[in-house]
């Protein structure tokens, strides 16, 4: 596997045991099967307790069943989930980095005792409602709000574009109380299950196809005070928890990149045309070594984050430039990667070109390109361009 700069030569034992584990049960148990499901749409649910039991949500939290792993372990762990599919990192992520985040960081002890163990094993799963039909970039616009009415909220609005809705038992609403002075952002544990919650699946996606989404429509949806995450108020409730998840992937985005690489390199030296393998001439090389290139300066940026990240050092900032970074590359890169393979490139028993599709995905949420283009524009400048 690329690695080469030999940043893998550092990793401390439990490090290389997550990396291992996760790179096993990538090639046991999902690889064979990804593309199908790709194609079929669908995810493979079997694994979604798996998962949990490997340890794969939110290890580098600490407690409630929560290891806390180093944040570098966590990062290898999406690099290697991402290598096999976007849409199998996407479930870690939203898992652990949206519902179980913020339940662990802003819930109070009854909603960490009720979710965290469940969400962990996977015997629960969640998703995390923000964007809305109106409000993609900008969710501080956001028109889903929440009425108190004795002790408990009603809730209206509609959230699309969620991650693992139609499956799942939990979302974490983000919404207006209207009840409050100013109309503050708070986050709802709403089980999806309650009266007046319908959660329709998007079908005919052309990217991130193996992980399912949908939407969250709620209607007159009674939820009870005590399902409120008590912690938190306004906008850095969900955009704290967007930090944690666009970390991931800054990680994700170079192992999809790698497993391109890794491709396009065997298919160059096995594949001969005039007589040899392509992998001889000077233009198949000079892709290889630009796409070596640049995933070992996305895989530095990422462990450079890693780093800034344990020691509680990092900023938002620094999340956008290594999320904007590494997904451009792995967009670039996987285009090149399906161009090496040809013909053959472009059917799903090769995985460049699907992950080349993701990754408009992986471009477009936990903000778009664009929106961190402005974030680091902002900081470099002190002017905020979004308006
Ligand atoms: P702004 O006025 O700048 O700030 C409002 C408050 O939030 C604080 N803040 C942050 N806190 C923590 N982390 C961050 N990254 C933060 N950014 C801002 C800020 O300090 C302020 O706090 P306070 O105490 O003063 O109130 O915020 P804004 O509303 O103008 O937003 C700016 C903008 C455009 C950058 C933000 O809205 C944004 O990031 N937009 C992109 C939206 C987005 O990323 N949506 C993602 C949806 S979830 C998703 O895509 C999941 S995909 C899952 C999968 O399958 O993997
Ligand atoms: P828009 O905001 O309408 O943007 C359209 C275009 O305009 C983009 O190119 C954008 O960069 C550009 N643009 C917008 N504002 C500006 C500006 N100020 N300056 C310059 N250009 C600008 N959301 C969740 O809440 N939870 C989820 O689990 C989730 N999962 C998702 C899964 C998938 C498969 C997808 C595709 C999306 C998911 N999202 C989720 C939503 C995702 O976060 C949004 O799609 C994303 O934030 C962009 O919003 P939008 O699609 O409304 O695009």
């Amino acid at each position: 596997m690329l690695d080469y700069l030999g940043l893998e030569a550092d990793l401390g034992e439990e490090e290389r045991m997550i990396r291992d584990t996760a790179r096993r049960f990538v090639e046991d148990e999902v690889r064979e099967d990804i593309g199908q499901h790709w194609l079929d749409g669908t995810f493979p649910a079997d694994l979604i307790a798996e998962m949990g039991d490997l340890g794969f949500y939110a290890p580098n939290l600490d407690g409630y069943g929560s290891p806390n792993v180093s944040e570098t372990a966590y990062g290898l762990l999406m690099q290697e989930l991402e290598a096999c599919d976007s849409g199998l990192r996407s479930m870690a992520s939203v898992q652990g980095a949206l519902v179980m985040y913020p339940i662990h960081a802003f819930g109070s002890d009854d909603q960490k005792e009720r979710w965290l163990p469940d969400l962990g094993t996977g015997e629960a799963v969640g998703c995390f409602g923000l964007t809305e039909p109106e409000h993609g970039s900008n969710p501080s616009a956001m028109e889903t709000d929440a009425v108190k009415q004795g002790d408990e909220y009603v809730l209206n609005g509609t959230k699309t574009w969620i991650t693992n809705s139609p499956i799942a038992d939990v979302a974490v609403v983000w919404a207006k109380d209207r009840s409050a002075e100013d109309d503050p952002v708070r986050g709802f544990l709403v089980e999806t299950d309650r009266d007046g919650v319908t959660t329709n699946k998007i079908d005919e996606k052309l990217s991130l196809r193996a992980s399912i989404t949908g939407e969250i429509a709620l209607q007159d949806v009674r939820v009870p005070q005590e399902d409120v995450l008590p912690g938190v108020e306004g906008m850095k409730g969900p955009l704290s928890c967007l930090n944690q998840a666009r970390y991931g992937i800054a990680w994700g985005a170079v192992g999809a990149a790698r497993d391109c690489f890794e491709t396009a390199r065997s298919y160059a030296t096995d594949r001969e045309q005039f007589g040899g393998p392509i992998a001889r001439f000077q233009l198949q090389q000079d892709k290889l070594a630009e796409m070596a290139t640049q995933i070992t300066t996305s895989q530095l940026l990422a462990y450079r984050l890693a780093d800034l990240k344990e020691r509680g050092d990092m900023e938002p900032t620094h999340v956008s430039m290594a999320k904007r970074n590494n997904v451009r590359m792995a967009r670039d890169q996987s285009r090149i990667a399906r161009e090496m393979l040809g013909g053959n490139g472009i059917v799903a028993d090769h995985s460049p070109m699907r992950h080349m599709a993701n990754m408009e995905t992986v471009y477009t949420y936990e903000g778009t390109h664009d929106i961190h283009t402005l974030i680091l524009g902002q900081d470099l400048t002190g002017i905020a361009a979004f308006e």
